[in-house]
């Protein structure tokens, strides 16, 4: 036993190497927000147990052993890269499904070049240092072959300090293994690389689910879902039946830019006016999780919650669905897609025929010339003006969706395309937002007018929101600069998710409702104006038209807002006052919370819409391929 150190101990230079270089990603490029001393230790020494199990796959690879162990610290070093550069915008740790979302990366490129730091430089240097040993101390890094018992012990040992990583994370935080926190919690808990070991189980039992599933599971959530308080208003149900629906999903956008100014001019003009004469909803929350746009896009047409890892874009394009558009379109709705990316991006090109659309004008579609494009593609007033004629040619009545994009992270803009100045505050991300949700205000005021000239104006149904953040909780200085606070406190923080929504119906008055609810309200609230009933289908919003107040909006993460109460981070908080409130108040409304996500989860899993009788268009029948 006691020859087994000098075997060993270039796998535990690479473990020690990687150990502490992960320790400094987490420092640096990872808010793991440490609460006292005991999180920093557990913090510390949480990649050990798994970097020993991993790194120590090599003690079986006999003369190859060291290239083993080069190629680990290189694969595991691309991961920790790989969730920095995520992290850097998602605030979030990647997932299996991420990481098959491949057709996303050639546009991705913009993005990640802006979050490419020296920080995520770091992820490398160890390499360097364990090539250097091989090369000059060859003899450090023995490859004598290790006897069964020296692997066993060695493989002991690595389990029982996994053990007591995960004692230590149940001592700390009661019930972690039976509740599900999120994934900041459990890699604060058990480390970026048993995480990724998790995740991958989690993987593995939700691909299982949709085998198992049978009808009766359509069933419970039938029945769930039918138990709700689901009404209509019967003023206004119908009152643009059989009219146009044009809906735009604003890149971005966030309710915070609403009626304000930067520099002493205003941010959205366009907006603030047109939402005198349009149904102005000013407390709606994003629900999105990791697939963003395609979330927003998947929320607003089913009325169901995305899921908490990846997209459903990509991970559940062959599930049946009712979306909007397949139900409109037995009211005799022809419908389409407006978006200038490439028809792969989110797996659009798939996901669009399941939600019932004819058509999807992407990237293919439009002319694009450098002065027309920036960033990720053509502007958005030139997407909209290339539209236009497009459009024209559809039958009618159409329900179409214009997907923007200028708004994108980094939120880069032409000089000439700038009509306010940017912000002054220490983040360039916020400094420069606030001019391009200006250019996309403009865009849609010239869109609007376009339309008006064409005789598309007066005969349809002008549908606006906002898809996701745009500015990350890495920017609440520069925040709270803007909105003359101290500080950003999670509340706050919460309340920056509010999204713009807005609903134009030609020869109806405006109205601002300060309703709280979420993405998953805009289904029903929008078909009961089109005169189609939702209630027999399966949907998990509630008709924002309807006076009685919304008992819970809730987001992906599990995080909830009420009337009288907000649980975000896993506190509770007064609404309205924003203080923190005793745990006990939130408690009856964290279970709904769960529940509700976990209805909607088994939905989707178990691809269980394919038993439901209201089901006219099955994907695998549907007459209409796109076209
Ligand atoms: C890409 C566009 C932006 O086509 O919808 O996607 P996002 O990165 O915001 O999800
Ligand atoms: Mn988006």
């Amino acid at each position: 036993m006691k020859e087994l150190f000098p075997k060993i101990r270039f796998a535990l230079l690479a473990v020690v190497l990687l150990w502490l270089k992960t320790y400094a990603v987490y420092k640096l490029a990872f808010d793991m927000k440490i609460k006292d001393a005991s999180e920093e230790v557990i913090l510390f020494f949480n990649p050990v147990a798994s970097l020993l199990l991993l790194v120590g796959l090599s003690l079986f690879a006999g003369k190859r052993r060291n290239r083993w162990i080069m190629a680990t610290s290189f694969l595991l070093s691309v991961l920790l890269f790989a969730n920095a550069v995520f992290y850097g915008f998602f605030n979030d740790f990647m997932t299996v499904p991420v990481l098959f979302q491949t057709n996303n990366m050639a546009d991705l490129g913009t993005s990640i070049k802006e979050l490419v730091t020296y920080k995520t430089l770091l992820a490398f240097t160890d390499l360097f240092i364990l090539w250097f040993v091989l090369r000059r101390f060859p003899r450090f890094a023995s490859t004598a072959p290790l006897t069964r018992t020296e692997r066993s012990a060695y493989y002991l040992a690595a389990t029982a300090l996994l053990l007591v990583n995960a004692a230590v994370a149940e001592l700390h935080k009661p019930q972690f293994f039976s509740r599900s926190f999120d994934r900041n919690t459990i890699v604060k808990h058990l480390g970026l690389y048993t995480y990724h070991l998790y995740d991958v189980l989690l993987q593995s039992r939700s691909s299982a689910q949709r085998v198992f599933a049978s009808s009766d599971g359509y069933t419970e959530i039938a029945n769930y879902v039918q138990s709700k308080n689901r009404q209509t208003n019967p003023d206004l149900f119908g009152i643009a039946a059989g009219k146009n629906v044009i809906v735009v999903s604003m890149e971005s956008t966030q309710s915070f830019v609403i009626n304000k100014k930067v520099n002493g001019k205003e941010i959205t003009p366009f907006l603030n006016d047109f939402i005198k004469d349009s149904f102005y909803f000013d407390n709606i929350y994003h629900q999105t999780g990791q697939g963003k746009t395609s979330d927003a896009e998947f929320i607003v047409e089913n009325s169901l919650y995305p899921l908490d890892r990846g997209s459903v874009f990509f991970t559940h394009y062959q599930n049946e669905f009712t979306a909007t558009p397949e139900m409109l379109k037995d009211r005799g709705y022809y419908s389409a897609v407006f978006h200038s990316n490439d028809k792969t991006f989110w797996n659009r090109d798939l996901m669009y025929p399941a939600l019932g659309y004819d058509r999807y004008f992407n990237k293919d579609d439009f002319t694009r010339l450098e002065q027309n494009s920036v960033g990720w593609g053509l502007k958005d007033k030139e997407f909209f003006e290339q539209s236009i004629q497009k459009l024209k040619s559809l039958p009618q009545p159409f329900y179409t969706k214009f997907i923007t994009l200028t708004n994108h992270f980094p939120f880069t803009l032409d000089a000439k395309d700038r009509y306010i100045d940017e912000y002054h505050s220490e983040s360039q991300i916020v400094n420069r937002y606030f001019p391009t949700v200006r250019y996309t205000d403009e865009a849609l005021k010239y869109f609007v007018k376009r339309l008006k000239e064409e005789g598309l104006y007066e005969n349809t149904v002008f549908v606006i929101y906002g898809d996701h953040y745009g500015i990350s909780e890495n920017h609440n200085a520069a925040m709270a600069q803007f909105l003359g606070k101290a500080e950003i406190t999670p509340y706050d923080s919460m309340q920056l998710q509010r999204v713009p929504f807005l609903i134009h119906v030609p020869g109806q008055s405006g109205q601002t409702i300060s309703k709280i609810g979420g993405q998953v309200d805009m289904k029903p609230t929008l078909l009961h104006l089109l005169g189609v009933k939702t209630k027999p289908y399966i949907e998990f919003g509630t008709d924002l038209f309807v006076k009685d107040e919304h008992p819970l909006t809730i987001m992906r993460d599990g995080s909830f807002v009420s009337k009288d109460y907000m649980y975000t981070k896993n506190t509770c908080y007064q609404m309205g006052t924003g203080q923190p409130a005793d745990l006990q108040a939130c408690e009856p409304y964290l279970e709904k919370a769960k529940l509700e996500l976990q209805q909607s989860d088994k939905l989707i899993y178990g691809d269980l819409l394919r038993f439901d009788p209201n089901n006219t268009h099955p994907t695998g029948t549907m007459t209409t391929k796109l076209e």
